[in-house]
């Protein structure tokens, strides 16, 4: 063991307490904000300290202190919600967060600018209708993503219970959260109980956040490819044969930092569905014990089996297992829906997906999305899925309901999926400015214009009918997953993009830089060029991302004059 001093992070987690540090006592107090080593034991909670970034500067200058808020995210496995815990978060939001609820791309909730005080009962409410914020953020195991769509299908049901149950796993043990949100009695012993008290994370929890995913072949909608673990059904008919396991994925980077970067997940194994809890577990404790502690940039579990190699992580894996890890499977890709409009579940019964504009549910004017999703919901008593393109699936209508929620979708101002540009449809923006400490420059402010002159130069090209992912992040962290869609945005200086080029639809491809540093007004331009290139030289049925891809991104630039 090394006697250098232990990096602050992973210090303040040694010494919180299983999660406890000051939260409690700070709740308590009168200042607006949570001291800065409480806000990093505070995300695990699910709990974010951010400040307004579009009055930081002016209120510096006036010498007031900075304008905070809490952003508190629930954490939703496979984005399944029962109509009490959808209708509980917009009520709490109309209470304690400005009225808006954001979707987010990993099928959460976030409240955005909930105050200090009111942390609590947001925290509080959530948890009474069943529903949890733990793990949400922080060093450890975040929301377990899996296909929203619902299904009668009994494989299908019974692989999301997987998916929920690899989310149960790792949920963190601490009563912690019992104590500080719910009113548990606190815990007296739990540094005798020592690691009994978090089994898998121990005293540390993990160096760095964890990403699991599970994916159907015929629809990779949740990225599996980006994830630290991917996990893929093998279905033959009406029996689950086991799952292709993917390792390694995830998509965060910094500008100018080579050794940062996006990688795509690496085929590992398959395994029976029985030993996906023991298999999981294990893959896990390689990343707890052998993540690089020392540096939060070089910290995710995609590094260390780059660095160290996949056999070496195989061998690894396989010691923890005790078992032999059969190789992975063939998987051929079919697509990737983004589940709107009207789908049959199988049951006679209906799902109606709702685009929701970069997840924000809220009302604007005569469209008034979050007052008609509350009608809806409260009116049908039905469940809400929330998918991994921040857009909402409205579940379990019957026939004779369908004209009635199409009536209401009308009369709230919600336009049907089918009325919207493909070029909307599929682009999604991270939040970034004002609630992103990390946003360098605007993203989820600054998609819808430059969408709408992408979608009229599209019509104009006759291209409108092009199915094309565009994701616009305002840092190059990547929380709207831009490295691996068609079209990728990348905040890179103050009013500046990086526009990446050449992924596939279905995320089984990184896009590549094809233009750095790029005003903000001239980025459509640059897209437009490459636009018409496409409309000249594609082939017949390719896509744009493979267009790209196929010609390579430097004759790209070069064909368009760059
Ligand atoms: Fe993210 C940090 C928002 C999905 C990679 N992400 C943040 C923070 C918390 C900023 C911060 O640390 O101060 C952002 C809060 C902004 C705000 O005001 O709400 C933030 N991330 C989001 C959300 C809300 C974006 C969205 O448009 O929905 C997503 C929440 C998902 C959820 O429900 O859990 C979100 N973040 C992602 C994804 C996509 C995914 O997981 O599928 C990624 C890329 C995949 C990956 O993890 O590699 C992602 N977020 C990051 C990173 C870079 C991590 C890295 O490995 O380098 C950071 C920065 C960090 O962790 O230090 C970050
Ligand atoms: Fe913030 Fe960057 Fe994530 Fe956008 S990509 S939410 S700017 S951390």
């Amino acid at each position: 063991m090394s006697d250098a001093p232990k990096p602050e992070l992973e210090r303040i987690k040694e010494e919180s307490r299983y999660l406890r540090g000051s939260i409690k006592e700070e709740l308590s107090n009168d200042e607006s904000n949570f001291a800065r080593d409480t806000t990093q034991i505070l995300k695990f909670h699910g709990a974010y300290q951010q400040d307004d970034r579009d009055v930081r500067t002016a209120r510096r200058k006036e010498g007031k202190p900075p304008l905070f808020s809490v952003m508190v995210r629930s954490k939703i496995p496979g984005g399944r919600m029962s109509a009490e815990q959808y209708l509980v978060h917009d009520q709490l939001s109309e209470q304690f967060s400005g009225a808006a609820l954001r979707v987010t791309t990993r099928q959460g909730l976030q409240f955005h600018g909930v105050l200090k005080k009111n942390v609590k009962a947001v925290i509080h409410g959530i948890n009474e209708k069943l529903g949890t914020t733990l793990g949400a953020c922080g060093d450890n195991v975040r929301n377990v993503m899996a296909c929203p769509a619902p299904s009668v299908d009994r494989v299908k049901l019974n692989v999301y219970e997987y998916a929920k149950a690899v989310s149960d796993q790792f949920l963190a043990r601490t009563r912690a959260y019992h104590e500080i949100w719910l009113n548990g009695e606190p815990v007296k012993d739990f540094e005798s109980a020592g690691s009994d008290v978090e089994p898998i994370y121990g005293k540390s929890y993990l160096p760095r956040k964890f990403k699991f995913a599970l994916a159907f072949p015929e629809d990779n909608c949740v990225d599996v490819y980006t994830h630290d673990v991917g996990m893929i059904p093998d279905v033959d008919g009406s029996r689950l044969k086991g799952f292709n396991i993917l390792v390694g994925g995830g998509l965060g980077m910094s500008h100018g930092a080579k050794d940062t970067f996006p990688r795509l997940a690496d085929p590992f194994c398959f395994i029976v569905p029985d030993e996906l809890a023991d298999l999981t577990k294990a893959i896990v404790s390689v990343q707890r014990d052998y993540g690089d502690r020392t540096s939060r940039k070089h910290a995710r579990m995609k590094y260390l089996i780059h660095d160290r190699g996949l056999e070496w992580f195989r061998a690894e894996v396989r010691k923890r297992y005790g078992k032999e890890l059969p190789p992975p499977r063939a998987i051929s890709w079919k697509g990737c829906d983004v589940h709107l409009g009207w789908h049959e579940q199988g049951d006679g019964r209906w799902y109606f997906g709702v685009s929701v504009e970069n997840g924000r549910i809220r009302n604007e004017g005569s469209y008034r999305l979050k007052s008609g999703l509350r009608e809806i919901v409260k009116r049908f008593q039905i469940p809400v899925h929330l998918t991994a393109a921040q857009d909402v699936l409205l579940c379990n209508l019957r026939t004779e309901q369908k004209k009635e929620l199409e009536g209401l979708l009308k009369t709230y101002g919600i336009k049907e999926p089918g009325t919207l540009s493909n070029i909307q449809t599929y682009s999604m923006a991270c939040p970034a400015l004002p609630t992103c400490g990390l946003a360098i420059t605007e993203s989820e402010r600054a998609l819808p214009s430059l969408i709408d002159e992408l979608e009229a130069a599209l019509k104009n090209l006759g291209l409108e009918k092009e199915t094309i992912t565009t994701r616009m992040t305002g840092c190059p962290n990547g929380c709207a997953r831009p490295y691996s869609s068609e079209i990728g945005l990348v905040g890179r200086k103050v009013g500046t993009y990086n526009i990446y080029l050449g992924g596939s639809f279905d995320g089984t491809r990184l896009n590549q830089v094809f233009a750095e540093d790029v005003p903000q007004k001239a980025v459509a331009g640059k897209l437009i060029s490459v636009f018409k290139l496409f409309k000249e030289r594609r082939k017949p049925g390719e896509r744009f991302g493979d267009f790209c891809h196929r010609l390579g991104i430097q004759h790209v630039q070069t064909l368009v004059g760059m």
